[in-house]
């Protein structure tokens, strides 16, 4: 922690005004400089208060992910424990990647504000208006076969919604990488990796959480498709303490992937699974194919019953319910 760190935990701590002599006292620093900190505090976006002969009150803090703001939370030993904070980027994941490339560590996240070109999958957009939600990327480098890779992204997907639940947020998981809140998409992953036959480098998971935005302030292109948390009544959900609670839930279930492979976040994206034993139509790269889901395998491929009566195994696609069709 610096200096303007100190004072900022020294204020949240203090319903009450301090006066800028015990601050000056408390922290061996001059009047002056105490001033300048308070100064570089509003600047992050803190509004506080100051009254002559009473001192200083913190009134209410931005809606940023600093890393002051999240660590608190943190119980990881090593994800998130290298934070990085970024008021403005193209895309986390885009950075993030970069830094991979360049040797950054297991476990490093990166945070933004607002991102310019948010990414989804497939070249899609993800839609990221300022401060409106979590945006950040986590870089992990398994020592597990790349085979495994494709289940991080429900690893993940099941991290998110246990940290929700926390909050008692009830969500559930559109296979493979959505979280929808009252059927619409609350959150949103991306998993990007590098990697040969025998090795991954790194997997770059990048996690998007719709926090703040209401009808009004939802882009237009997704209104019909995205919810928020506030959207959905639960404005009261603090920002960082979810989004330390989701590395939290990632970190342990990582360990638990790495330790005993996939079949106990397997069981536990079940319990969370939107459309299971219901008739979906999934479209594919190949198009379009109808049946009953059935589940994931322990791979993290969708199972779905086709009306023959055979299992089919799809790898990658987008999953809705079927407009028609009898449910079993
Ligand atoms: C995703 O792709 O859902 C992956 C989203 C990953 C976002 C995070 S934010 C941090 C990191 N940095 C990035 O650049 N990305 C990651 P996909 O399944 O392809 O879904 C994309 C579709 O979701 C779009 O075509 C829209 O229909 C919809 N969409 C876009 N923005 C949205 C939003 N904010 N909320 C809900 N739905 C959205």
């Amino acid at each position: 922690m610096d200096r303007k760190e100190e004072l900022l935990a020294l204020l949240k701590a203090q319903e009450d005004f301090v006066s800028g002599q015990d601050i000056a006292d408390r922290f061996q620093m001059t009047r002056s400089a105490v001033w300048k900190h308070i100064a570089a505090l509003r600047e992050m976006g803190y509004e506080i208060q100051s009254v002559p002969a009473k001192g200083y009150r913190l009134q209410a803090g931005p809606n940023t992910m600093y890393a002051h703001e999240i660590t608190p939370y943190l119980r990881t030993q090593w994800l998130g424990r290298n934070y990085h904070y970024e008021t403005e980027v193209t895309s986390t994941n885009t950075l993030l990647k970069e830094l991979a490339e360049k040797g950054a560590p297991h476990g490093m996240v990166m945070a933004a504000g607002n991102q310019t070109a948010g990414k989804g999958r497939l070249g899609r957009k993800w839609s990221s208006a300022p401060y409106s939600g979590i945006w950040y990327s986590l870089l992990l480098r398994p020592e597990f076969p790349p085979q495994m890779a494709g289940v991080i992204t429900l690893t993940a997907a099941v991290s998110v919604v246990q940290a929700l639940e926390a909050f008692q947020v009830s969500a559930e998981i559109k296979w493979p990488n959505d979280i929808l809140l009252n059927g619409k998409k609350l959150c949103g992953i991306l998993s990007e990796m590098r990697g040969d036959i025998d090795a991954i480098q790194w997997i770059v998971v990048g996690i998007g959480v719709n926090l703040t935005a209401t009808e009004e302030t939802m882009p237009e292109e997704i209104r019909n498709v995205a919810t928020s948390l506030v959207m959905s009544g639960y404005g009261a959900v603090p920002q960082n303490q979810l989004a330390a609670e989701i590395l939290n839930r990632m970190e342990e279930n990582y360990n638990l992937l790495c330790r005993e492979g996939f079949e106990t976040l397997r069981e536990q994206w079940m319990v969370h699974g939107a459309f299971l034993q219901e008739q979906v139509t999934v479209s594919t790269i190949r198009g379009q194919k109808e049946g009953v889901f059935r589940g994931i395998d322990g791979d993290g491929c969708l199972l779905m019953e086709t009306v023959t009566g055979t299992i089919e195994r799809i790898a990658a696609g987008d999953v809705t319910k079927a407009r028609h069709g009898a449910q079993k």
